[in-house]
């Protein structure tokens, strides 16, 4: 296992790489281009600028997340032959720099969705992410999309950058006529032109999941369940074509064995790296982001990190969305205090199965 961290670069963290070092058992991160639009191509120069303060503060960074694929390869329109070259060019220039997993997904627009950002726990007065079905009846995708931006307190949160939902509308619109086997086809389109290029520059791709796990707004959601994988890995027969487990994302469907998917998916070698998270459900798809600890929430995090050891132990994981605590305001979910404590905490069930 190799644990890590997310980090959103010098200028957009409240986290420092003093911080993250300092964390117990972390020995790199898992980087994002906040300022990236899908579609761009991430520049030599721009990866040599965040990348090198990561490295000269003893850290590694070896994983990079939300190299965001543009919607005209999803739908499978206009442009998509261009955005792959680009896409094409972002791995190869991120290669060369040492990375050597990808992390994107394959949702159309909206990549992850919570209806409240700073939900106060009335238990501890701590503050987590939490997610209400309900509150979205009568609400545009539109209005959804204010409201995160309101609720984030000016940072820019992955998934909901301003200039890939600006035309929102005209998107929801096109992906009337998308169904799920016309996206999984889109998707093999990507597949056979991306996989191998990192074939030949030693990249793997990590499918992160659906979150929450169930279609929303009526568009097409592909990556939600065990079945939902199996279809996915056949598009492409390749190492380099593999999963990252989100156990926050799959668990907001309990009758997601997290386990024994990961078991599965690790037991082929398709699993790079894994986001491990709890979350507490208060009712039908309605839930707050837990703490790490078992007992916190509704996910088993001993049977999910055995599953890992057993199967994928070379992954590199995460401790994910954290709360608010102890005073701290952030970005939501990307605090210092909780995910050092979820580091923590896994890694201390590691060390348990190593031992035992
Ligand atoms: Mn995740």
């Amino acid at each position: 296992m190799k644990m890590t961290f997310r980090w959103f670069g010098e200028k957009s963290d409240t986290v420092t790489l003093e911080q993250i070092r300092q964390i117990p058992g972390i020995t790199g991160l898992m980087g994002f281009l906040d300022y990236k639009a899908a579609g761009e191509v991430w520049e030599k120069e721009e990866i040599e600028k965040y990348i090198t303060p990561i490295h000269s503060a003893g850290l590694a960074c070896e994983v990079i997340e939300s190299v965001n694929v543009h919607e005209d390869i999803k739908m499978g329109i206009n442009k998509r032959d261009e955005y792959i070259e680009n896409y094409k060019t972002t791995i190869r220039n991120l290669a060369s720099f040492g990375v050597k997993v990808i992390v994107y997904n394959f949702m159309p627009v909206l990549d992850w969705l919570r209806t409240d950002l700073s939900y106060l726990n009335p238990d501890d007065n701590s503050e987590s992410m939490f997610y209400d079905e309900a509150e979205l009846e009568g609400i545009s995708p539109l209005e959804l999309v204010k409201r995160t931006a309101d609720g984030s307190k000016g940072f820019s949160m992955p998934g909901w950058e301003p200039e890939r939902l600006k035309e929102l509308e005209t998107t929801l619109a096109h992906y009337a006529d998308v169904t799920p086997d016309k996206l999984r086809e889109n998707y093999k389109y990507f597949l056979d032109a991306i996989i191998p290029v990192c074939e030949e520059c030693d990249i793997i791709m990590a499918c992160h999941p659906d979150d929450p796990a169930w279609p929303i707004f009526g568009l097409p959601r592909i990556a939600h369940s065990f079945e939902d994988f199996e279809k996915i890995i056949k598009l492409h027969d390749s190492p380099r074509h593999s999963l990252c487990i989100c156990s926050g994302s799959l668990g907001t469907n309990l009758s997601n064995n997290i386990p024994d998917i990961i078991v599965h998916f690790g037991g082929m070698g398709r699993i790079a790296c894994l986001h491990i998270r709890n979350l507490k459900h208060m009712g039908y798809r309605r839930f707050r982001e837990s703490s790490h600890l078992s007992s916190d929430g509704d996910l088993d995090m001993f049977a999910i990190v055995k599953a890992m050891y057993d199967t994928c132990p070379e992954s590199y994981v995460r401790p994910d969305h954290g709360r608010m605590i102890w005073g701290e305001t952030g970005r939501p979910g990307y605090g210092l205090y909780d995910r050092a404590l979820g580091a923590a905490y896994l890694n201390g069930l590691y060390e348990a199965i190593e031992k035992q």
